[in-house]
């Protein structure tokens, strides 16, 4: 189970460098931390002391693999954990009080409200799928990990980036998860296995980690049925790892819980392509999570 997780929040909350961040809310924070999940016998990293929406995290990935950067089409899967960035903005830019839920049904309703307010820029959809390099040409960076998975499994050079310098500028948030490196094992003795590090400079604790870990391993399975190959390992690694410090209360309460076994995922069909799956493709059996625990977003 889950204990790497609850372990990196008990190490925040007894050794937490108490600092203030970008949002101004504060964090104890420390640098430099791993988590290894394995995953070859079909485990789905979902915490359970907790219930996480793991469906909305899947649908997040799915969004991210089409390339969009629009929150519009993620409201129109009911997926509202981006509105926050651009709601701030639109706010700010006209002095107009909107709620949440009004600028939400706006972008769903009005294309060219979308068009002006609900784009997050070049952010990771962006990133990953057309990449343009200083010629203007478009880099497909998920295509060519899977191609390299089918020709040239040994590549060390298997990895996506969205730290893309000359756009940071031009993105609602910089990313956070940046670096997908796949790694095929055990080529040699004729079983492999297809694992994935995720390096990450700045993971909140409470609420995208466990977002950002199941969704990193939903990626992981939808790759390697792909290009046929076994799960196997996700590692993940973060710099800046962090607790808000309006989370303390909440991680106390939820270190008072023992953690159960995780879920497994299966994958319902094989699409064609990495561009075929819905979230109905994920199949995950023996979710027993504890109650939600409510925690607010630091935008
Ligand atoms: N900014 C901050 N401060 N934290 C983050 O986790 C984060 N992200 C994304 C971008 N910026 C971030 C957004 N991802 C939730 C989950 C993931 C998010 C943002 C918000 C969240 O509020 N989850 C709640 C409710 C879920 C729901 O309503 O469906 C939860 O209890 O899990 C990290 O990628």
């Amino acid at each position: 189970p889950e204990f790497q997780y609850l372990d990196l929040m008990t190490r925040l909350l007894e050794n937490g460098d108490r600092r203030i961040d970008r949002t101004g809310v504060g964090t104890l924070a420390t640098f430099g931390a791993m988590m290894r999940f394995d995953l070859s016998d079909g485990t789905f990293p979902v915490y359970t002391t907790k219930r996480v929406y793991w469906k909305t995290a899947v649908k997040e990935m799915l969004w991210f693999l089409t390339g969009q950067t629009n929150i519009r089409s993620l409201l129109r899967e009911n997926v509202r954990i981006w509105s926050d960035w651009p709601l701030a903005r639109y706010r700010k830019e006209t002095g107009i009080e909107i709620t949440q839920q009004e600028f939400e049904a706006q972008v769903v309703a009005d294309e060219e409200f979308a068009e002006a307010w609900g784009d997050l820029g070049p952010v990771y959809g962006k990133q990953w799928r057309r990449w343009i390099d200083q010629s203007g040409r478009e880099h497909d960076q998920i295509a060519t990990i899977i191609e390299t998975l089918r020709n040239n499994p040994s590549s060390r050079r298997m990895i996506f980036h969205a730290w893309n310098v000359g756009e940071l500028d031009q993105m609602a948030l910089h990313p956070c998860h940046m670096v997908y490196q796949f790694y095929v094992s055990g080529l040699d003795s004729g079983q492999p296995r297809l694992s994935l590090m995720v390096t990450q400079r700045s993971s909140d604790h409470m609420l995208g980690n466990p977002f950002n870990i199941c969704q990193q391993a939903a990626l992981l399975a939808m790759i390697a049925q792909q290009v046929d190959i076994p799960v196997g390992e996700l590692v993940w690694s973060g710099g800046d790892v962090h607790l808000y410090l309006n989370h303390v209360d909440q991680a106390k309460e939820q270190l008072t819980r023992v953690p159960r076994p995780f879920p497994k995922l299966t994958l319902a069909r094989k699409p064609a392509s990495i561009d075929g799956y819905r979230i109905e493709d994920f199949v995950v059996t023996g979710y027993d999570p504890y109650p939600p625990i409510e925690a607010p977003v630091a935008v």
